[in-house]
C-alpha cells in the first residue's frame, strides 16, 4: 500500500468532481444562517454536485407561500429539490443525497482510493 502525495490526490478528486458537475442538477432551499442548510450546503460540496441554492426563511421569508407550503408542509427549510422529488428534513436530505448520489459518482470511494492505494 502506498500513500499519494496531497497533489495527486487533490488532481484525482478535482477529474472526479469535473465529471461529476456535468451529471446532477438539485435545488437547495434554505438560509445559509441555518445550521440544518449548512450541513445539506457543505455535503453537496463534498460530491461535487451542481446545485441551484436559494435563500429562503429567517429575513428571507417566503415560508409561508403557498408555493413552499407544496413543497414542504411544515413550512421550514432545508428543502431539496430532485427532478420531481421534494425532500425535506435534513437528515432526511443527507441520507437522500449519499444514497442516490454516493456510490453511483463514487466520489467517497474515490476520496478513500485517494489516500490510500495500491498503484501509487
Ligand atoms: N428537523 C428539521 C428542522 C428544520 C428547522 O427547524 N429549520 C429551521 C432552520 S434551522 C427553520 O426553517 N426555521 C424557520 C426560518 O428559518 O424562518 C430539519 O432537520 O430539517
Amino acid at each position: 500500500m502506498v500513500c499519494l502525495s496531497i497533489k495527486k490526490i487533490k488532481k484525482r478528486v478535482n477529474l472526479q468532481a469535473r465529471y461529476i458537475k456535468k451529471e446532477a442538477v438539485v435545488k437547495v432551499f434554505g438560509r445559509t444562517t441555518s445550521f440544518n442548510v449548512q450541513k445539506i450546503l457543505w455535503l453537496l460540496d463534498e460530491l461535487a454536485l451542481n446545485y441551484e441554492h436559494i435563500e429562503l426563511g429567517g429575513h428571507f421569508g417566503g415560508l409561508d407561500s403557498d408555493e413552499f407550503f407544496r413543497l414542504n408542509p411544515m413550512k421550514k427549510v432545508p428543502v431539496l429539490i430532485d427532478g420531481d422529488k421534494s425532500i425535506w428534513e435534513s437528515h432526511t436530505i443527507l441520507r437522500y443525497l449519499v444514497a442516490e448520489y454516493g456510490d453511483k459518482i463514487g466520489i467517497l470511494l474515490a476520496h478513500m482510493n485517494a489516500l490510500y492505494t495500491k498503484d501509487g
